[in-house]
């Protein structure tokens, strides 16, 4: 028991639910600042909170319609409106560029031409995909997904790709292949991030899953969404998208793809496992330790922000297709 009383996420100021950026950045620099002899009590808590997310010029946000797309109809809907694009496209977490919510113009600066993946490690066909192949290769589908954010934020957004359990198969993993390691794009002449305290995050971003949640049917490798490729804040080409886990296990940008005997270092949990622990799966009962996940709020689906206050469902509503991995 803790006589701590953990605020409920909708008493907390928008700036204190964003673990992702403010916690990290008063953290870190308290560790860096303190290691080169400076007291803590003469830190600007706040000051370094605001990206400089308008570093690079806007520029169109181009993507491709697919075109005949399936609609798997397994998961055609749920029971709350598709969040409006509008929202969901300028209100993102990507730390490469930037550590607010508004980094979509500076996103516009990641080079996907020529994208590549490369799939290694304990697989008996390495290889290397590039777009194109992969989505020759797998059948593009449509799905409807929940998404819910560890910092409480959710919405529900039609995700355009494939299953990862279909590159599982294609690549063959060995039998001490237990977990696989997903990296993302990183060039820190490109992704400046949040400013100077950028290479104090454990670049590249990475996160990780065990073999048997990759090849549940719900894992899934987004190439799109809303019927058109991924824009760049989303992740462009390729992102990953758990819909039962917190959305920082969702990997974007991905460039690399690795079948791994132990479980590997993440992203987040390198940076405090307490916070955002491996599994990560979304849990209204166990609340973070900064506040409770009992509720989330989700993204409006008209032309504004505006938020409304659900009750956080166990797994994000998918307990029915993962329960059985955790023995529930
Ligand atoms: N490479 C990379 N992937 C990432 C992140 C990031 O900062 N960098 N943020 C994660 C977090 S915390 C969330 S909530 C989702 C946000 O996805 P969205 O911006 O497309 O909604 O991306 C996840 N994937
Ligand atoms: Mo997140």
């Amino acid at each position: 028991m803790t006589l701590i009383r953990i605020p409920k996420s909708w008493e907390i100021p928008e700036t204190e639910t964003t673990p992702e950026a403010i916690f990290l950045n008063r953290r870190r620099f308290i560790k860096t600042l303190i290691g080169a002899g400076i007291g803590a009590t003469i830190l600007p808590m706040d000051g370094c909170s605001n990206a400089s997310e308008s570093k690079t010029p806007p520029s169109a946000n181009s993507y491709s319609a697919y075109s005949g797309l399936a609609i798997n109809p397994a998961f055609a809907k749920v029971d709350r409106p598709i969040t409006d694009q509008s929202l969901s496209s300028k209100y993102n977490n990507f730390y490469e560029f930037g550590g607010s919510k508004s980094i979509w113009k500076a996103a516009q600066a990641l080079p996907t031409e020529n994208w590549q993946v490369e799939v290694s490690g304990l697989v008996e066909n390495p290889r290397t995909y590039d777009l194109d192949d992969l989505q020759k290769k797998f059948p593009i589908e449509e799905r409807v997904y929940r998404f819910r954010c560890v910092e409480a934020w959710a919405m529900v957004v039609p995700w355009v790709g494939f299953p990862m359990k279909l590159l599982v198969k294609d690549v063959e993993p060995k039998s001490n292949a237990k977990f696989v390691r997903l990296t993302s794009f990183y060039d820190p002449k490109i992704t400046t991030g949040p400013g100077f305290w950028s290479s104090m995050y454990p670049w590249p971003y990475t996160e990780g899953l065990r073999i048997e949640e990759m090849t549940n049917d719900l894992a899934f490798f987004a190439t799109g969404i809303y019927g058109h490729s991924l824009p760049k804040q989303h992740g462009a080409p390729i992102r990953a998208v758990i819909p039962w886990k917190y959305g920082f296990k969702g990997a974007k940008s991905i460039v690399k793809i690795e079948f791994l005997e132990k479980q590997p270092a993440t992203f987040w949990n390198t940076i405090d496992a307490h916070e955002y622990d491996f599994e990560a799966n979304v849990n209204p009962n166990k609340p973070h330790p900064r506040w409770s996940q009992a509720t989330e709020r989700m993204m409006g689906n008209g032309p504004s922000f505006t938020w409304e206050k659900r009750p956080t469902l166990l797994y994000n509503g998918y307990a029915e297709y993962v329960g059985h991995l955790y023995n529930i």
